[in-house]
């Protein structure tokens, strides 16, 4: 096909008869101006739309005039203004300023809980990056059976349902609410003694016996699903946050939160140049930190994953696919940066963690829902070196295993 591609047979016809047992090429030509001649300079067209037909009737064929486009202009910051500060609340420079988890479990969240199967409740969302961070965590812990799972998908404005017709597609596919039966997560929420009107996020941690929200921080949850179930985990060993470990995977999660798992949302949810160009500073500044790091070290911590691989590998599957394009992280793309993106397909092949990354979901749930980001809501391609054949590639950091390292997180 590429040999077929050159300048000459692209400009012939006959590349587009080709026999139909071939696959069609997808590359158009365009219609090159041609010389006018008094029919194309007819305005007499009756196949074009209304709209058309008003704005011809309005302003012929030049643009709007600039009364009107100052007018519309307006119109549409105002709104915009007002669905930010509904979908993205910012402070007084224009930075987003992610609200807090209500329910939160640290320092408990170590503790464990003894004969916790069937007791907890796991909601997720399959776009969500802190949803992701716990579904991952669950998995590598073996909590399946001990912890069920209900996916919710996002809904037009932006809150989480649950849509019955799904098909179904095993452990990881959007469908009901299996554990209370309700319509959307807002109504999961309210099921809790005393109610409940501030914001129902993904992950959610439902606790079936005591019919509360035991946990809705992604941090806390993660840290519950690796220490605080170990009696009923199917890999009780698999330790993602060690004790001789725990400072320095602190310390990472303490960089990498604001500047990168946060970051790319200040660069999205900016709401002045001034709010963009530090959230952008802070975040190609620290993968720039990262990339060196990884350059010597095959994890954050040395030679074993830790929460804070996870919490960083989520936010990097999603980068080139959302943040690079909707969120404007568009200094470089991940796939510019070798060593974490060799280190994003080190994660992504380990044993049952590509399961949880569903492309289509994440698109999505972005392109389709962040309204005021995507008015036309158009999807664009899957960026090369993402797609699943292309993040199966070796990534060769084993060779780094066992090398002396310093802790990078000082
Ligand atoms: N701090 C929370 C953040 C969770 C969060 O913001 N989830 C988003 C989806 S990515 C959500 O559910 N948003 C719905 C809303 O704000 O109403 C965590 O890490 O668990």
């Amino acid at each position: 096909m590429a040999a077929a591609m050159t300048g000459s047979s692209l400009r012939s016809h006959q590349l587009w008869s080709l026999p139909s047992s071939r696959a069609k090429p997808t590359i158009r030509t365009s219609r090159v101006p041609r010389r006018i001649t008094p029919r194309m300079s007819s305005s007499g067209d009756s196949s074009i739309d209304p709209l058309t037909a008003l704005t011809r009737i309005l302003f012929g064929r030049s643009l709007p005039p600039s009364i009107l486009v100052g007018a519309v202009r307006s119109t549409w910051t105002s709104a915009w203004q007002v669905m930010m500060s509904q979908m993205a609340p910012s402070d007084r420079s224009g930075s987003y300023s992610r609200p807090d988890s209500p329910f939160r479990r640290r320092p408990g969240a170590t503790q464990t809980v003894p004969d916790a199967t069937g007791r907890f409740h796991l909601y997720v969302g399959l776009p969500c990056p802190w949803a992701h961070r716990t579904l991952i965590v669950r998995a590598l812990k073996g909590l399946e059976r001990a912890v069920p799972v209900s996916i919710a998908s996002p809904s037009a404005d932006g809150s989480w349902e649950f849509r019955e017709t799904d098909t179904q597609r095993g452990d990881y596919s959007p469908g009901a609410d299996k554990a209370n039966g309700c319509r959307t997560l807002r109504q999961v929420y309210k099921l809790r003694a005393g109610g409940y009107d501030g914001r129902s996020t993904v992950p959610m941690l439902w606790d079936s016996e005591r019919r509360n929200v035991f946990c809705n921080e992604s941090l806390d949850i993660a840290e519950f699903f690796n220490s605080g179930m170990n009696d009923v985990a199917g890999s009780p060993s698999l330790d993602l946050s060690p004790a001789e470990l725990r400072e320095e995977v602190d310390r990472w999660i303490e960089i990498i939160y604001p500047n990168v798992n946060n970051g790319v949302y200040r660069c999205g949810f900016a709401q002045s140049q001034e709010a963009y160009d530090s959230a952008a500073d802070g975040l190609f500044t620290t993968l720039d930190m990262l990339e060196s790091h990884l350059a010597e070290s095959r994890y954050l911590c040395g030679d074993r994953v830790t929460l804070a691989d996870i919490f960083l590998f989520t936010t990097l599957i999603r980068f080139d696919l959302v943040y690079n394009v909707l969120f404007r992280c568009t200094k470089k793309k991940l796939v510019q940066y070798p060593n974490l993106h060799g280190y994003m397909r080190d994660i992504y092949q380990i044993p049952k963690v590509a399961e949880t990354c569903d492309f289509n979901a994440i698109m999505d749930g972005y392109y389709k829902i962040l309204f005021p980001l995507n008015p036309g809501g158009i999807r664009p391609a899957i960026p090369s070196g993402f797609e699943r054949d292309s993040l199966f590639r070796p990534h060769n950091r084993e060779v780094l295993s066992g090398r002396k390292r310093g802790t990078g997180a000082q």
